[in-house]
């Protein structure tokens, strides 16, 4: 028996959550119940530097208050009408969202993973109707190391075994290269049934992997010399993040199909997008594709918002900044178990060399228990992705922080 009353310590919701909730996480043992701006607090009223930001879908800083203001206005006014009446919110974020990314149509759903799915529709569909390839003939190049998400078609072409394995069968047309690889990607698109080619411009879960320079701007024209559609999934490197508004404007690189989520509301809410020109997004006609939630005035009214502070606060310019002072100054500690740091903007990553049996999660554990909160990905690797918002001083003494949780070990 659980018990729930006012008093309840990090301990008692640890537990709640281990009794009643599926074991399909194993999160570091804090509990939060505040943020604002660089920071959360848990239960027990402890400060902590957040250096997740909900895995990027936070840039905005936590509770940012014009979305906030954005959010209850909406709410209080029309939340949800479905995509069976219009709204008064939906074509005016349209307009705005495809302005702000250079696009002639957007489609609007939730989760990162339902974009990507609607993205991986949509190609097909274009393959079909525009490029001419056989009914069900399609396929669609993606990546080794490659996260897209959890639905049934897209663990259907990970390549992490933990992602796919015991939840097969799995849907077919997928055709799997070795990332940071364009021979591979020319040698592929040799196929006339190639319609897409499906990439991370940085990848993010394989543990913050950023390519080669010019490897983006390649295969685009490799793409585009074989009338293959070149999908960039931002979910993670998108909304400034790396330092650019897109990771792909590092390369001048304008996909022909973009697919956005997490901080196109701040971490407020869902709200993912899938962008593309009429030739492509016009494929798919009434009825064909949708969402009960997708478009809906709440989400409309929230993005907008999320994305004027991404331009208003200049949080690009400031990711690019801080990422290079946050580099430069983990860069200075002197510790054997710093392996490597990698990244662009503020999304980075340290490799990790285990001492004396310490391993990336003790150093998340120690950074902690020292008030900054991180994650690691694969055993030896933290990603360091604070909201973009975090200023010259707030990277300097979280860096003292990842400095001394890593020292404790020497
Ligand atoms: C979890 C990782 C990050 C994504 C890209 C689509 C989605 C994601 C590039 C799906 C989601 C998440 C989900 C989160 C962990 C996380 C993650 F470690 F797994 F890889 F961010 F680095 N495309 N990424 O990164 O978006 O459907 O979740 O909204 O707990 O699974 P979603």
């Amino acid at each position: 028996m659980v018990e729930t009353s006012a008093k309840m310590t990090s301990h008692d919701f640890m537990e709640l959550e281990e009794h009643f909730g599926a074991h399909n996480y194993h999160p570091l043992p804090v509990v939060l119940a505040k943020g604002e701006g660089v920071f959360m607090w848990d239960v027990e009223g402890k400060r902590y530097y957040d250096f997740l930001s909900a895995y990027s879908a936070v840039n905005q800083g936590h509770c940012h208050p014009k979305i906030l203001k954005a959010m209850v206005d909406q709410a209080s006014t029309l939340t949800l009408t479905s995509r069976a009446f219009f709204n008064d919110k939906l074509g005016v974020y349209e307009k705005f969202v495809t302005d702000f990314f250079g696009y002639e149509k957007v489609l609007p759903m939730n989760s990162g993973a339902e974009a990507d799915e609607t993205a991986l529709k949509l190609c097909r569909r274009w393959g079909y109707d525009v490029k001419g390839i056989a009914k069900d003939q399609a396929k669609i190049i993606v990546c080794e190391g490659n996260f897209h998400g959890r639905t049934t078609t897209i663990i259907s072409f990970s390549t992490d075994p933990d992602s796919y394995s015991g939840f097969g069968p799995f849907t077919p047309g997928f055709v799997t290269i070795p990332y940071n690889d364009l021979k591979a990607l020319e040698n592929a698109l040799q196929d006339p049934n190639v319609a897409g080619f499906l990439v991370e411009p940085i990848q993010g879960e394989a543990g913050v992997f950023v390519p080669d320079s010019g490897y983006l701007s390649e295969a685009f024209k490799l793409c585009k010399a074989k009338n293959v559609l070149f999908i960039a999934d931002e979910v993670q490197t998108g909304i400034a993040r790396t330092g650019k508004l897109l990771a792909c404007d590092h390369e001048n690189v304008h996909p022909d199909i973009l697919i956005l989520g997490k901080a196109l509301s701040g971490g407020f809410m869902p709200v993912s997008a899938v962008l593309a020109n009429n030739d492509i997004m016009l494929t798919i006609k009434p009825g064909e594709h949708g969402s009960t939630f997708g478009g809906n005035p709440l989400a409309c009214a929230v993005a907008v918002a999320s994305l004027e502070v991404v331009r208003d606060e200049k949080l690009a310019e400031n990711a690019e900044k801080m990422g290079k002072l946050f580099r430069d100054e983990l860069g200075k500690i002197k510790s054997d178990m710093i392996e490597l740091i990698r990244g662009k903007g503020l999304l980075n990553a340290i490799i990790i060399k285990p001492k004396n049996g310490k391993e990336a999660w003790d150093v998340c554990v120690a950074m902690k228990d020292n008030g900054l909160l991180a994650k690691p990905t694969h055993q030896h690797i933290i990603r360091f992705a604070p909201p973009l918002v975090i200023n010259e001083a707030q990277i300097l003494e979280a860096v003292e922080i990842i400095k001394k949780s890593i020292l404790q070990f020497e």
